[in-house]
């Protein structure tokens, strides 16, 4: 049996669905979070409890595996900066810790709002790719700007690998008309985190997490360095969630959607600028 994949935050909405998609592919998978994981644990799969704050925990859970799936830590702005910070600043520090010294490969669940203060693209030649700035639009989304560049810093420095996964919207079905642009369905993440950990070379790789949505924000990334292609889309719900709008003209005006309002205090003519 090849080596061992560690899923972090495996008991969330993300990381219990990966785990049981995974061992349906046969991945011998180590599980952990701080809660017990929500059902009983796959098949082939071990579930140990951990915060991520105890780098040692990560770096014996570690040993000997291939690769390390990051999805734990805190999704969005409800925390508190100071929680923010310790689960998704020192947390992602400790996995890649962990992954240099089990010689891993990281698969990171970063996000778009790592790039949510770019505006909507109102033609397809204005979508972002790899080469687009950051723009995050919160401290959840600047921690995950710290996430990917730690992955940077770890290829520079020790030759981990890693590749950064810019997650749009990972729901069931597409909730609203942001979701156009931004949906990811579960089977398309399963896959895509099967490819990156498959995959022979990956270097410090980025992949925009959107299945093939007509109105996406993105185009242009390394999809094709891990061998992967989404195969749904989120067109077959336009009928029942273009209406769906927020009405918040900030949050209809940038990617981050509600998390680039939030907190919002640019007015007048001052809004215009970069
Ligand atoms: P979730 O909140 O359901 O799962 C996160 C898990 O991390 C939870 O089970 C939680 O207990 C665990 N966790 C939090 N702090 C921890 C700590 N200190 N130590 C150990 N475990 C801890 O979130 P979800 O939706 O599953 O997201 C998973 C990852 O994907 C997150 O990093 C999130 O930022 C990212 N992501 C998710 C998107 C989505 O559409 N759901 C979109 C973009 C990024
Ligand atoms: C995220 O990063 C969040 O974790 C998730 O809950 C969604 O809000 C998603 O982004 C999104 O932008 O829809």
């Amino acid at each position: 049996m090849s080596a061992a994949v560690l899923i972090t935050g495996a008991s969330g909405r993300l990381g219990s669905a990966l785990a049981t998609a995974l061992a349906d592919e046969n991945f011998a998978l180590r599980l952990t979070d701080l809660r017990p994981f929500p059902s009983e644990v796959p098949p082939g799969a071990v579930f140990e409890p951990a915060d991520l704050a105890d780098a040692d925990a990560l770096a014996r859970m570690a040993r000997g595996c291939r690769a390390i799936l990051h999805f734990g830590g805190i999704p969005n702005d409800d925390a508190p900066p100071e929680a923010i910070a310790a689960a998704n600043l020192a947390g992602v520090r400790h996995v890649y810790e962990a992954a240099r010294l089990a010689g891993a490969r990281v698969v990171f669940a970063s996000s778009n709002h790592a790039m949510g203060y770019h505006a909507r693209p109102a033609r397809p030649d204005q979508r972002l790719d790899a080469a687009s700035p950051y723009r995050p639009d919160g401290l959840y989304g600047l921690s995950k700007v710290y996430g990917e560049q730690m992955g940077r810093l770890y290829r520079d420095k020790h030759g981990v690998e890693s590749v950064n996964i810019r997650i749009g919207s990972c729901t069931p079905a597409p909730a609203d008309a942001r979701m156009l642009a931004t949906w990811l369905s579960p089977g398309d993440l399963a896959r895509l985190c099967a490819c990156a950990i498959r995959a022979p070379r990956t270097g410090w790789a980025m992949v925009w997490g959107a299945s093939d949505n007509a109105a996406s924000f993105w185009a242009g990334d390394d999809r094709a360095l891990i061998g992967w292609a989404p195969r749904d889309s989120a067109e077959a719900w336009r009928d029942a969630v273009a209406g769906l709008r927020s009405g918040d003209p900030v949050a209809e005006r940038f990617q981050g959607g509600a998390f680039a309002s939030r907190g919002y205090s640019r007015t007048g003519e001052d809004t215009a600028g970069p």
